[in-house]
């Protein structure tokens, strides 16, 4: 495919709302993006709708803090990451737009000796399937981060660090614009502030889903909804053990270069990197309670400055110039819910907490696999919603950047 030179317009123009697809992908974030985009690519199945309830990329996509890694504890967190990590390096290109995508190196710091003990497991399952990872001393981390603080102000002394040289960052909006533009161009249709209100099924399978503008019938239907997830399977009385947390973030005036990389500090709720504009992205732990919301609190901006001019003094001097909160979709075991489901074309792509921008290529690419075949991808199977019910949890909360 090719954009021609007479086509103005990034997005092609909206088509008018069918009655009936072989696909609907409900959710226009970066995940129903690219598994839109995967379908038409490498399975040809074009008649595919994606229904958002807002804009594109408007939910979690356009609200994280861009962090791309896979330095993960588990198996099979480390490899599904990990193949990610490889297709974001390769979507500017793929794409033929600019995603930003720039490789940083990731410091996860350790202040306490079992946050240490942590990061040397995690720097072995992750040599161990061949990905940059590694455990380095104050001395490094101090010579690569100058500017820090290395006691954190005498209360939290920094005792090592994981260091995991692909760690990146990404323009998130591009990524999801690059994934939808490339949908559309293959056929993909993507309508937005279409909400989804049920799902229809007839003798347990799905036949259609219910919109505020009428009823599409469907083959399949996929949900990618990141913090909306409960409202969609309730439909379909699909239990899962997802709750639902806000995660803030926010960032700062913009100043000069002085930041290559990426500092994650889970025992001060603290993540910071510096964009390509010049300001501070940073965020801190989910909200303490329970809401499905995407308000903003004076408590994250006071708590979150706190912990950082304990690591970067000179910080106090900035000012914070936007606030913003998603809806993190949190699974017991700090992992995400995917593949298919006891009603018969309905898939499931979930429990994206506070780990989901990373897993947008991967995600997307595996997902249509799963959707194309009806089986699922070998690098999600570890992820099905039903290893809640058979005891087979894939535990990554020591792997998560964000306090829980
Ligand atoms: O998992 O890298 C991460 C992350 C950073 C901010 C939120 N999650």
């Amino acid at each position: 495919w090719k954009k021609s030179e007479d086509e103005p317009r990034f997005f092609p123009e909206e088509k008018p709302l069918k009655t009936s697809y072989d696909v609907v992908i409900i959710g226009g974030g970066g995940h129903g993006m690219a598994c839109a985009y995967y379908l038409a690519k490498e399975h040809g199945i074009t008649n595919v709708a994606v229904l958002e309830q807002g804009y594109i990329g408007g939910g979690n996509t356009g609200r994280n803090t861009t962090i791309v890694r896979s330095n993960y504890l588990t198996s099979e967190g480390v490899k599904f990451y990990d193949e990610s990590l490889k297709l974001f390096e390769d979507l500017s290109t793929d794409f033929d737009l600019n995603i930003f995508y720039s490789t940083r190196g990731h410091f996860t710091l350790a202040h306490t000796d079992s946050a240490m003990r942590t990061m040397r497991w995690r720097a072995e399952v992750n040599k161990h399937h061949g990905i940059d990872s590694e455990v380095v001393d104050v001395d490094t981390i101090q010579k690569e981060v100058p500017y820090m603080d290395m006691s954190c102000n005498g209360q939290h002394p920094v005792m090592g660090a994981l260091y995991h040289a692909p760690g990146s960052v990404a323009r998130h909006d591009a990524v999801a614009w690059g994934y939808a533009r490339g949908a559309q161009m293959r056929g993909v249709e993507i309508h937005q502030k279409t909400k989804v209100s049920d799902i229809k099924t007839k003798s347990g399978k799905v036949v259609g889903v219910q919109t505020d503008r009428g009823f599409i019938e469907a083959n399949s239907v996929v949900s990618m909804v990141a913090g909306s997830t409960p409202r969609i399977t309730e439909m379909l009385e699909i239990e899962t053990p997802i709750e639902i947390f806000p995660l803030q973030a926010c960032v700062t005036e913009p100043v000069k270069p002085f930041m290559d990389t990426i500092v994650v500090s889970g025992s001060l709720h603290v993540y910071v990197s510096q964009s390509s504009r010049g300001e501070l992205v940073m965020g801190a732990s989910v909200d303490p309670a329970e809401l499905h919301s995407t308000r903003s609190t004076l408590d994250f901006v006071e708590g979150l400055t706190d912990q950082m001019m304990d690591l970067f003094p000179f910080t106090s001097r900035l000012k914070i110039m936007r606030q913003w909160a998603g809806m993190s979709d949190i699974t017991p075991d700090f992992a995400p819910i995917m593949g298919k489901t006891d009603v018969d074309g309905f898939y499931l792509d979930a429990g994206w907490g506070t780990w989901g921008f990373k897993a947008t290529p991967i995600s997307g690419k595996t997902m249509a696999y799963t959707v194309a075949n009806d089986r699922p991808h070998e690098l999600i199977k570890p992820f099905s919603l039903d290893r809640y019910a058979n005891f087979e949890l894939v535990g990554e909360k020591g792997a998560a950047s964000v306090g829980h």
